[in-house]
């Protein structure tokens, strides 16, 4: 019996290293499918200009990678770049370590070497990889998959593949370093700046008001300035290779970095057919929104005679890029108009909702989530005891059709609210639910299998470009545990201006719609501005390692902390000790370094800034040519936006207009951001002198800023003695002056000091 035993388990072993490779090889023997990527830095021009992208075999878009469900796919991927670099197969239900995730699941690929993927294909639809080391997206690592099903379904004769995405020629680092220092030269840039005269003009001039209470400039609808958005790399691109009357698939991914587009189509109203990856009951629409990372499927018929517009508008309205099909005269596409900012923001104040709930919390470790949703977002009181919760379980609920929708909107207008405003506010981003998208297949599960519920508000602080979760950066929090034994609901809670694709690697969820129990089942949702939007999956993806990662598809919003570990609680995987997981979290949390100069002729100085989520250090140096000076060099700390602590040391000149004495004193104090957008700076010195001072800049004609700066020290004799006679002494520094932007680094200026006289000059930034 032991000897049978024994022969068997050798058998076993024997085998196992013959097929073996029981983790990586092809167990299955399913046939092998294999392709090989390169990916370089290049020289390429998409805007008009040069710059250094990365490109995969050569070009950007990388090249489609077609398989066929039921195939094993094995895909290495050459480095030579010169930094490191991961690819992650967007959408495609993998094991864990090949999920492209760096330091999370998957090695990085250092420069030079290269890394192989395997794994099963276990579905079909349109996917697509992009790198997932930092942004490196934005520069060009991205690329579709096809994944044709085994028996083909739709009815159509050809695919053709529609890559969007949108291109910058700066480094997509000093994009972020930019948004970091709040520069608005982005939003001068795509006109959707708002300055003061223009709200005026509108009668915007309570909601502004209203904006700055809450410590906000405005509703800013995207961050980003791009000059070209791209359709398989091209700003413009013909397909005339479409005869009339064929049908065509148009397999769209949005590959972009941090822009949604509004896709309009010319011609017969096309038939949506899929939505990431997933098949939906076929569905005509036209004009159809697509967030970042999501992927549409859409079939049209060429016309007879014409070629099919295909156009996509930034969400923003900062730019447009176009595809045909077909040949002959253009059937045109809808234009979409640009949003109106001022608009919304009237709209916006009057429905009373409270903005600016903090991206970084005083206290991260303190679960505070159900009294920030309390407070903050959109509040329906005076609606009779109904709100907006009691409405949205209702419509999950109970409205699994259109008719019962209808008959509780009208019930809801004989109601007759006091105030009209409130309901447009809901139906201001309605355009943005899924409404239309119907699974072709049941979705729901089990109803004994236990839910657990996941709250998650969606925070954002513009000032800093702080991007977190529960005001609690990827940083600073816990992993999301789930088990597989049970349904994970998460609730997300907009609370901020802007729309967030999010992304959950590893699996695909339900988005409760009105369609029920048909609900469709996605890997990326956009949550709109304000709104709730509530997801639903069951843990099936965490057999064996099963940290998956859970972010934002907006880059720049990740990298800024809006992103978290849902994690089935299993060991780490052995192969990945060397790649500590930190790395990856450490990347939300980056140290970013501006400075600014300025020369004029009444004075001179520099001012520099080093700054993470909670740290930040200054220096800054003013000389007047009248001989009057002022330095210090400050290490602050953030507990939270709009709260920091500081010390640090300032140097002045002892008597005015000499330099021949200095004073040099310990300073420390708070800074604090005020509603209205004040900087205020109350400190003590080592003299026992309190000094408090208040700034503030408003742009009040397009690119024309007024700013002033107020400041008062006392000094009561309690270390000095005091000329007699007297029982305070105290200084008052004041200035006032206007600036106007040049370009993104530069602004001229003219100001008053009290200290420095009149005077004009430039400023440069860097
Ligand atoms: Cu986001």
């Amino acid at each position: 019996m032991t000897k049978i035993k024994y022969i068997i388990i050798l058998l076993l072993f024997t085998l196992n290293s013959i097929f073996g490779q029981s983790e990586e090889g092809n167990i299955d023997n399913l046939p092998v499918h294999e392709y090989t990527i390169t990916l370089k830095e290049e020289l390429v021009s998409k805007a008009g200009k040069q710059v250094k992208g990365m490109t995969v075999n050569g070009t950007i878009p990388g090249p489609t990678l077609e398989f066929t469900e039921g195939e094993y796919a094995v895909i290495y991927v050459k480095n030579e770049m010169s930094v490191e670099t991961s690819v992650h197969w967007h959408g495609l239900l993998l094991p864990n370590f090949y999920d492209g995730v760096p330091y999370l699941n998957t090695p990085p690929i250092e420069a030079g070497q290269t890394q192989k993927y395997e794994f099963p294909i276990k579905q079909s639809g349109t996917y697509w990889y992009h790198s997932h080391t930092m942004l490196q997206e934005q520069s060009g690592v991205y690329g579709s998959i096809v994944i044709k099903p085994k028996t083909k379904i739709l009815n159509y004769d050809k695919d053709l593949v529609l890559v969007l995405s949108d291109w910058t020629n700066e480094k997509p680092m000093n994009v972020l370093r930019n948004l970091k220092r709040g520069n608005e030269w982005y939003n001068i840039k795509k006109g959707t700046a708002t300055p003061l005269n223009q709200v005026i003009a509108r009668g915007g001039f309570s909601a502004q008001l209203n904006f700055w209470r809450q410590r906000m400039e405005s509703a800013d609808i995207a961050d980003v300035y791009y000059p070209a958005f791209l359709i398989n790399g091209k700003q413009s691109i013909e397909y005339p290779e479409f005869k009339p009357g064929e049908k065509v698939r148009l397999r769209i991914i949005d590959g972009s970095a941090s822009t949604s587009f509004w896709m309009t189509f010319g011609g017969e109203t096309p038939l949506l057919v899929a939505a990431d990856g997933n098949d939906v009951v076929p569905v005509k629409k036209n004009k159809t929104f697509i967030a970042v990372a999501e992927t549409y499927d859409f079939i049209v018929i060429i016309p007879e005679s014409g070629k099919i517009e295909y156009k996509i508008t930034a969400q923003d309205g900062s730019g447009t890029a176009t595809a045909y099909l077909g040949k002959g005269t253009v059937l045109p596409a809808m234009e979409i108009p640009k949003p109106d900012k001022i608009g919304m923001m009237k709209k916006m104040s009057k429905m009373k909702m409270k903005m600016g709930a903090h991206a970084l919390k005083f206290q991260p470790n303190k679960d505070e989530r159900f009294e920030m949703k309390d407070e903050y977002g959109m509040h329906m009181e005076g609606m009779s005891g109904m709100n907006m919760d009691k409405m949205e379980g209702m419509k999950m609920d109970n409205m699994k059709s259109k008719d019962s929708m209808n008959m509780n909107h009208s019930k809801m207008d004989g109601m007759k609210m006091e105030n009209d405003d409130k309901m447009q506010g809901m139906d201001m981003y309605a355009e943005y639910n899924y409404d239309y998208l119907k699974s072709s297949n049941k979705t729901n599960y089990d109803k004994n299998v236990p839910v657990k519920e996941v709250l998650l508000n969606l925070t954002g602080n513009m000032n800093r470009y702080i991007w977190s979760l529960n005001g609690v950066p990827l940083s600073e929090a816990d992993k999301i545990k789930i088990s597989s034994k049970e349904v994970t609901r998460i609730t997300f809670n907009n609370l901020t201006m802007m729309h967030h694709p999010m992304h959950l690697h590893g699996h695909f969820f339900r988005v409760i719609n009105e369609n029920g129990d048909y609900s469709p089942l996605k890997h990326t949702v956009n949550v709109p501005p304000m709104q709730k939007v509530v997801i639903e999956f069951y843990g099936n993806n965490g057999d064996e390692y099963g940290d998956w990662f859970f972010h934002c598809h907006i880059l720049y919003h990740m990298m800024g902390g809006m992103a978290r570990i849902v994690s089935y609680d299993t060991p780490r995987n052995p192969k990945m000790k060397e790649y500590p997981e930190q790395k990856l979290i450490n990347e939300t949390n980056k140290w970013y370094s501006w400075g600014m100069i300025n020369a004029a002729s009444h004075t001179t100085g520099f001012n520099l800034m080093t700054s993470n989520l909670r740290n930040q250090f200054n220096a800054s140096l003013e000389y007047g040519w009248n001989k009057n000076l002022e330095t210090e060099v400050t290490y602050e700390r953030y507990l939270h936006d709009y709260l920091r602590v500081f010390g640090g040391v300032n140097i002045e000149n002892e008597n005015e207009k000499s330099l021949d004495q200095f004073k040099t004193t310990a300073v420390a104090g708070i800074r604090f951001l005020t509603p209205y957008l004040f900087s205020l700076d109350a400190r003590i010195d080592n003299e026992l002198r309190p000094r408090f001072s208040l700034g503030r800049s408003i742009m009040i004609f397009p690119k024309l800023s007024i700013f002033g700066y107020y400041e008062y020290q006392l000094d009561l004799g309690i270390v000095n003695n005091l000329p007699s006679n007297r029982n305070y002494s105290s200084e008052t520094v004041w200035s006032a002056g206007a600036s106007y932007i040049l370009s993104r680094n530069f602004s001229a200026f003219s100001s008053y000091d009290n200290r420095f006289g009149v005077g004009v000059g430039l400023m440069t930034r860097f």
